[in-house]
């Protein structure tokens, strides 16, 4: 190892499995095909000969087609409790040409399952041991999905009520690529939240340590790193804006007339006798009708916001939709926008939707 080589990054993590599984998590062939790549890419290729001066090679797909691929040798293999091994880049993109770094993993029992220490020195400098660090959180996420009972959903959680529109939007963009969650219930009043979102707001969002709030910016990385079907279109930049711009209406305008300004009046009536505030209310409504109506035009006869199939624009109107259709004045508006009650009658019957229903009591 280069005698430069002086920085090193180490991480924890608690993982809910036991050790042995965690260990042979990281020595078993099979299992590295499924876990050992960051969100989002693919283990293409792996051989592993998990012995003392035995080697291994990793090939990690991206989704742009570029290949990453990692290799090195076993320098001690202690079933369960300690493993360290060589690791090199091909290609030299993420380390200087053949340099080798040493990793060095040490498992020990913690509350009922694993606590993980990874140890990973011999980067030249700082910047260069930086960049592995997200990598690796996500690598570890991986391996938190693969080794937990709970599969992903001792890794992903989504902080919110489950009555806000926002914490919706982002649990049916989950529900849609079919992956499991934990719901955190926490309300904007929650001290707790703040851990999560320093302005207060639902949702937040994390993946293991890594962590998100703000709803577009959770859907993004939702949609980037997971598979199933994309949530953003694929027919082109003009869609492509389309969506952004029905997402940025509403996030800017609509939830605000529709939502803070008309439905909240109604569910946390704040006027004369507990009544909802009728100034508020009145003043609202012009608004509402000007954002429906350029919605309604968006449908075109389709039954989604944007071409023919579901977007992320779907995903943020169709929660306010199903409150505008329980109060009277949204309720007359939606009567004559057809296209919008089409679309949502579309989101009514899709299976996120009915796994989403929040609860009154
Ligand atoms: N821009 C935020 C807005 C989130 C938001 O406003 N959420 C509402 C619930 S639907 C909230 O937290 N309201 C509490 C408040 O405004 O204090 C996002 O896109 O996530």
């Amino acid at each position: 190892m280069s005698e430069a080589a002086t920085f090193h990054l180490e991480m924890t993590r608690q993982i809910r499995a036991p050790r042995e599984r965690v260990f042979d998590a990281f020595t078993d062939q099979a299992a590295l095909a499924i876990w050992h790549c960051p969100r989002g890419m693919k283990v293409l290729e792996v051989r592993a000969d998990a012995r003392v001066g035995g080697t291994y090679r990793i090939v990690v797909g991206a989704r742009d087609g570029e290949q990453h691929i990692v290799g090195g040798e076993y320098q001690k293999v202690d079933r369960a409790d300690f493993l360290a091994y060589t690791w090199q880049w091909e290609g030299g993109a993420e380390l200087p040409p053949g340099m080798r770094t040493l990793i060095e993993v040490t498992l020990t029992d913690k509350d009922g399952g694993t606590h993980l220490h990874m140890r990973h020195s011999g980067f030249p400098d700082e910047a260069t041991r930086d960049s592995h660090v997200g990598g690796w959180q996500s690598v570890f996420n991986n391996l938190s999905d693969y080794v937990d009972p709970e599969g992903s959903a001792g890794t992903l959680t989504v902080y919110g009520d489950a009555r806000s529109t926002y914490v919706r939007t982002v649990r049916m963009a989950l529900e849609e690529k079919s992956i499991r969650y934990t719901l955190n219930p926490l309300t904007p009043r929650d001290d707790a939240l703040l851990a999560h979102n320093p302005f207060g707001r639902i949702p937040a969002f994390s993946d293991g340590p890594i962590a998100f709030y703000e709803t577009r910016a959770i859907l993004s990385y939702v949609n980037e790193v997971f598979g199933g079907p994309n949530l953003l279109p694929q027919t082109g930049p003009i869609a492509r804006g389309r969506c952004e711009q029905w997402i940025s209406l509403i996030n800017c305008h609509g939830y605000d007339a529709m939502v803070r300004r008309y439905v909240l009046q109604y569910v946390f009536p704040k006027g004369a006798d507990g009544q909802p505030d009728r100034t508020t209310i009145d003043a609202a409504l012009p608004e509402i009708a000007r954002q429906l109506d350029a919605l309604e035009q968006a449908y075109d006869g389709r039954d989604f916001l944007v071409g023919n199939s579901l977007s992320m624009a779907d995903l943020f109107f169709a929660p306010i939709v199903e409150y505008l259709g329980m109060f009277p004045e949204s309720q007359a508006l939606l009567e004559t926008r057809p296209n919008i009650r089409r679309g949502h009658a579309v989101m009514r019957a899709r299976p996120s939707y009915a796994a989403t229903q929040p609860k009154f009591e």
